[in-house]
């Protein structure tokens, strides 16, 4: 659905696959040396859902895992992996009038791949060679009807490795990363454009999909697009139709995807007469995430970025007079958390918030965020070819800050300030990031 053929070279399929069996091989190892007796590995990339008493499917998204393996967002198609063989694509293709059924395969992937073609999932049993394979996938049914294992449905210790193993990325999903942020990145412009001729929220999202030549579907999640008060809620989801021209902020919050791999962009823009002091707040942001961009290297922990972030948010709160106190007080009541609920950042790939970002080791070690910071998505140490957002913001929260005025901390806050503020909403600002050996490589900005 997502596959965009001609753009990018995709040299790097073979030693991305390649590097993906050894992975799948180190698995499969770690299995069997505790007693497992799984020999093959069969990733399903899940199965189409429907709405509750209504024959309207929800929309498909295929199994991160299978994802890792081919850009087909397809339901009911088959990866098989044995040790030592080339991997096997079980392609089920319907014989269907209803929708379109054909499966579209390029080259530089499919030639990575035994391709085996079915008409329907009842042939897959009699397709699949003798062994035990693990089988991992949503449909817990199907597996037992192939026959496959209780212990080998999803094992817990081969999902933990590879969910860890995701959080590094080959040559050719930097590549497909780094062609999702550029694509995603003419788009921000054409919002802004719109966003400063006077365009609502409607017309700025149309703007951004547009610009990208994408369906909605196609994005890797829901656009965020706000204006003013609006940008205050951290997932806003509507798209308001009204008039627009006297808008003076907007947040945009959207992405493209690229052989299923997603880039995930903030930018917070201001019109001419924005109040003064948000103008500096914003000024301010910016370069908080261009200072934590800067901090980011192998051997930090993500936890080390979202602790700088709460400090570099707390001085501004202090120096821009939103709060009554210094920057230390701040930090130690808590009220830089007031301003930004939410945690710096997360992995990226497949997934927007991708999976073992909580994963202390292999094993699936859980490593919780700071008591102070429950949202943080991401407590893993920094290793090259790590990939992840970073995305402060500073938000003027009707719900967060009203219970303060009666608290004793309700002292530290500029009321006055914050009253005037509420209407301009809030700020964030977002890159994408991959860890070089000594620092990062901004995948976002390289494209501005
Ligand atoms: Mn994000």
């Amino acid at each position: 659905m997502y596959l965009r053929e001609g753009i990018l070279s995709n040299r790097n399929f073979a030693a991305h696959i390649k590097n993906v069996c050894q992975i799948y091989e180190q698995g499969l190892e770690l299995v069997q040396s505790a007693g497992g007796e799984i020999d093959a590995i069969l990733l399903h990339s899940g199965s189409e859902q429907f709405y509750y008493s209504d024959d309207r499917v929800i929309p498909f998204q295929a199994f991160g895992h299978f994802c890792h393996w081919l850009p087909a967002n397809r339901p009911d198609q088959f990866v098989y992996f044995a040790p030592g063989s080339k991997p096997v694509y079980l392609q089920i293709v319907p014989n269907d009038y209803w929708y379109e059924q054909t499966i579209e395969m390029a080259d530089w992937w499919a030639s990575e791949f035994e391709i085996i073609r079915l008409g329907s999932i009842t042939e897959l049993e009699s397709q699949l060679p003798a062994g035990n394979a693990a089988y991992l996938g949503s449909n817990q049914q199907l597996a037992v009807q192939l026959g496959i294992a209780p212990d080998a449905i999803n094992p817990l210790q081969l999902l933990h490795f590879l969910d860890f193993q995701r959080a590094y990325k080959s040559d050719y999903e930097l590549e497909q990363l780094r062609e999702a942020n550029r694509l995603a990145i003419t788009g921000h412009w054409a919002a802004r454009d719109c966003f400063l001729d006077g365009g609502n929220e409607y017309m700025i999202h149309r703007a951004f999909l547009d610009t990208c030549n994408i369906l909605e579907e196609e994005s890797p999640y829901t656009n965020i697009v706000a204006l003013d008060e609006k940008s205050a809620i951290l997932h806003y989801q509507h798209k308001r139709r009204n008039t627009a021209d006297l808008s003076q902020v907007l947040l945009i919050d959207a992405g493209c995807r690229i052989n299923g791999y997603g880039s995930d962009v903030t930018r917070t823009w201001t019109k001419q007469n924005v109040h003064p002091v948000f103008k500096q707040l914003l000024t301010g942001i910016q370069a908080l995430e261009q200072g934590l961009v800067g901090l980011a290297k192998p051997g930090i922990v993500y936890s080390e970025l979202h602790s700088a972030a709460l400090a570099g948010i707390a001085s501004l709160l202090s120096e821009l007079d939103i709060c009554n106190a210094s920057a230390e007080t701040l930090i130690d009541q808590q009220v830089p958390q007031l301003f930004m609920p939410h945690g710096v950042g997360h992995l990226l790939g497949i997934q927007v918030h991708d999976v073992g970002g909580h994963q202390a080791d292999i094993s699936g070690t859980r490593q919780q965020p700071p008591s102070h910071s429950p949202t943080l998505r991401n407590t893993r140490e920094l290793a090259e070819n790590m990939v992840f957002t970073i995305e402060p913001g500073c938000y003027f929260i009707p719900l967060l800050l009203e219970p303060q005025r009666i608290q004793a901390s309700g002292s530290l806050i500029n009321w006055p300030l914050v009253d005037e503020l509420y209407a301009c909403g809030g700020i964030r600002v977002e890159d994408n990031v991959r860890v070089t050996s000594n620092g990062v490589e901004n995948l976002t900005r390289q494209f501005e």
